[in-house]
């Protein structure tokens, strides 16, 4: 299995790191979900997504990009500092804290949830939030498309794995090596469990997570509220399953337990 992983991960860096939520269901819930954004060519251009914990800090993916967050269309937030992941040995988890220079009124709490025992994650449904691409589903997987992104979406799907991975999130000639622990979910197909890879059958929405969505949140019901539990950072596949889009594809987010230390250090929150 940790071969197979091996695979994953590069085969993860060969699709665009700065990874939809499909299918095309808009999401009204989750406002902490920011867009993160950048001008380009006179035009505010996506940059991946975020999840606001306090008022002034969002978190993210480390690969992602953006100068200013979006609350709301038109709405939008200088991005101050941009703290990376930092560790004293090994590799930093894919992960970022974003100092805003202003305030946003909807946050998300983390949970802390342990992965196995009672109340713990594994066999958790989960929702997935962040402004990527949607598509549609036909027999063998999802059809992405094209310049669908922008719009905060959800997906639904269940954890069904933890593991610890190590990726490319740079490029081959400047290399920026993430090891992380991830919540990895499968694409069902719906209304069907034969072509799955992980675990169950599909819930209601199943879908994953594609272009810009990294950075957004995987969030479980805990305590009456959605909670976030991992940020949203790449996808893969397994093999013999030719793209992370067919069914069988396996998406993952940083688990956000291990790095709990951190994240209050950095931001105070806790
Ligand atoms: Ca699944």
């Amino acid at each position: 299995m940790k071969k197979t992983l091996c695979t994953v991960a590069a085969l993860a860096v060969g699709v665009s790191m700065a990874h939809a939520i499909f299918p095309d269901k808009r999401d009204s819930a989750m406002p902490s979900v920011v867009r993160l954004v950048v001008l380009q060519n006179g035009a505010w251009q996506n940059a991946g997504s975020g999840v606001a914990i306090s008022s002034t800090w969002v978190l993210t993916a480390s690969h992602t990009g953006g100068t200013h967050v979006e609350t709301a269309p038109g709405r939008r937030i200088p991005i101050q500092q941009r703290i990376a992941h930092t560790v004293t040995s090994g590799n930093p988890a894919d992960l970022a804290l974003l100092k805003l220079g202003g305030t946003v009124s909807s946050t998300s709490r983390i949970f802390y949830g342990a992965y196995t025992g009672t109340g713990g994650l594994k066999n958790r449904t989960c929702r997935l939030v962040g402004y990527g691409l949607t598509g549609t589903s036909n027999s063998t997987g999802w059809r992405l498309i094209d310049n669908t992104w922008g719009v905060r979406r959800a997906a639904q799907n269940v954890i069904d794995d933890l593991r610890t991975v190590t990726v490319n999130v740079g490029s081959s000639t400047t290399p920026r090596i993430k090891t992380g622990q991830y919540l990895i979910f499968d694409l069902d197909r719906p209304g069907s469990s034969a072509r799955g890879s992980l675990g169950g059958s599909a819930v209601t929405d199943e879908g994953g997570i594609a272009a810009m969505d990294s950075g957004g949140g995987m969030f479980v019901q805990q305590s009456g509220s959605w909670q976030l539990v991992a940020i949203n950072a790449m996808t893969g596949t397994m093999p013999g399953i030719p793209t992370a889009y067919h069914y069988g594809g396996i998406g993952f987010s940083v688990y956000l337990t291990p790095y709990r230390d951190w994240i209050a250090r950095i931001s105070g929150v806790r």
